[in-house]
């Protein structure tokens, strides 16, 4: 209801961050080229099996870029359509089950719908059927004008595995459908191959296994090496055909792709003697890259973030004010931002703490520390999710 609101605008203010002068409004124009990297996480960044890097091109462009080495992921079991909606709409999905399919008829005032207000061709490349994850329906209220599903690709069992299509021709096929559109233009691509169960052919392997107990830990090494191929592969296709320079990069795993399962073949890829609580929230970090051909400022940052800040983070690059957007992340550049992500199970972290399960983490011991240390926090984290549940289960900003 409207006092409901009032309070949640109240909140939103006192939250609300400026953007970096520098950098506001540096993408003004330029394509928006978003890829949702299927099941990435940072521990595969900067790390090598069996003396072979397991993503090179992507460890070369961090170089190049802005990179967030503290980004989670804050997906529950919603996976790639809680961060579609977490980036689109700056509000966290739901505590179980996928807003997608329970919300789809409510406001949102999305990115995309305002970039389409804001004269943007706004689509989505993703090989699979329209109806997966109820994108169909969902996409229009997000105000995506164009969803190139699976018919608009040519799927058959050669360049297929796992899922389907298989994600060098998943961009390749894609460079005819970017042409089509009118610029500037904002297109989110939403890889595949690197899927459980991690299924890949033996021409497309570039990489050994793991070897451990855990079949789906070793063979996420040689799917994760072939996504970063494909990634490769469509950067040179993009600069071949001269779209490259007038776009930027927004780039993130959507969610962690191994789970807790997994912990004991975990631990002996990290060389831990176990995997803690603590560490099981620390590897809820995704990659998330920000690149912008020609930029000289590029640099690794280490505020602590999540899929929650993207949306306004993209907004202030293309010069677009979000200071009236009900939002629940900041700026990802905004120089007085707040270097802090709670995650949809009302863990959070911050620069020196982590909390999860009521227990307080030193970020620098990693062990249990005095709880008076996260209590600070207690409140910002409980509100950042319950005023976001409000907007849902309501359907608040029908009225804003
Ligand atoms: C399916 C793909 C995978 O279209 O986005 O979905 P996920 O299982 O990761 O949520
Ligand atoms: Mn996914």
């Amino acid at each position: 209801n409207g006092s409901e609101m009032e309070e949640i605008i109240d909140y939103r203010n006192e939250n609300y961050k400026e953007p970096d002068e520098d950098l506001f409004g540096i993408a003004e124009g330029k394509n928006v080229i978003v890829l949702s990297l299927e099941s990435l996480q940072s521990f595969v960044i900067n790390e090598t099996l069996d003396g072979e890097e397991i993503t090179p091109f992507l460890n070369e462009l961090i170089n190049e870029s802005y990179y967030f080495e503290n980004f989670y992921h804050q997906t529950a079991q919603g996976k790639t359509s809680d961060s579609e909606f977490l980036v689109a709409t700056s509000l966290f999905g739901r505590n179980s089950g996928s807003v997608f399919f329970t919300h789809a008829g409510n406001s949102y005032n999305a990115l995309p719908e305002i970039l389409t207000n804001d004269s943007y061709f706004t689509s989505v490349m993703h090989a699979n059927n329209k109806s997966f994850w109820n994108r169909d329906v969902m996409y229009q209220s997000l105000g995506y004008q164009t969803y190139f599903d699976i018919n608009s690709y040519d799927v058959h069992e050669e360049n297929s595995v796992g899922w389907g299509l298989k994600d060098k021709d998943f961009f390749e096929q894609s460079i005819e459908l970017l042409q089509s559109q009118p610029e500037p233009y904002y297109t989110k691509f939403i890889t595949l191959t690197n899927h459980f169960p991690f299924e890949l052919g033996e021409e497309d392997r570039l990489i050994n296994e793991f070897d451990s107990n855990s079949g789906t830990l070793n063979r996420y090494f040689p799917t994760v090496r072939y996504m970063d191929y494909a990634l490769e592969h469509f950067f040179d296709r993009l600069k071949e055909e001269g779209i490259y320079e007038d776009s930027i990069f927004i780039m993130y795993g959507d969610h962690y792709g191994i789970s807790q399962n997994h912990n004991r073949a975990m631990s002996m890829f990290l060389e831990k003697e176990e995997i803690t609580d603590f560490d099981t929230v620390q590897l809820q970090r995704v990659p998330m890259l920000v690149h912008i051909p020609g930029h000289k400022g590029h640099e690794l940052r280490e505020t602590v973030s999540g899929q929650i800040d993207v949306k306004p983070t993209i907004m202030h690059l293309l010069g677009i004010e979000s200071k009236y957007d009900i939002q629940f992340g900041s700026d990802l550049f905004a120089p007085e931002r707040e270097s802090f992500t709670v995650l949809r199970d009302g863990s959070f972290i911050t620069d020196d703490y982590v909390f999860t399960k009521g227990v307080c983490y030193s970020k620098e011991t990693e062990a249990e520390t005095d709880i008076e240390s996260c209590e600070p926090y207690f409140d910002k984290a409980n509100k950042d999710l319950t005023n976001s549940d409000k907007i849902i289960y309501g359907d608040l900003l029908r009225f804003y």
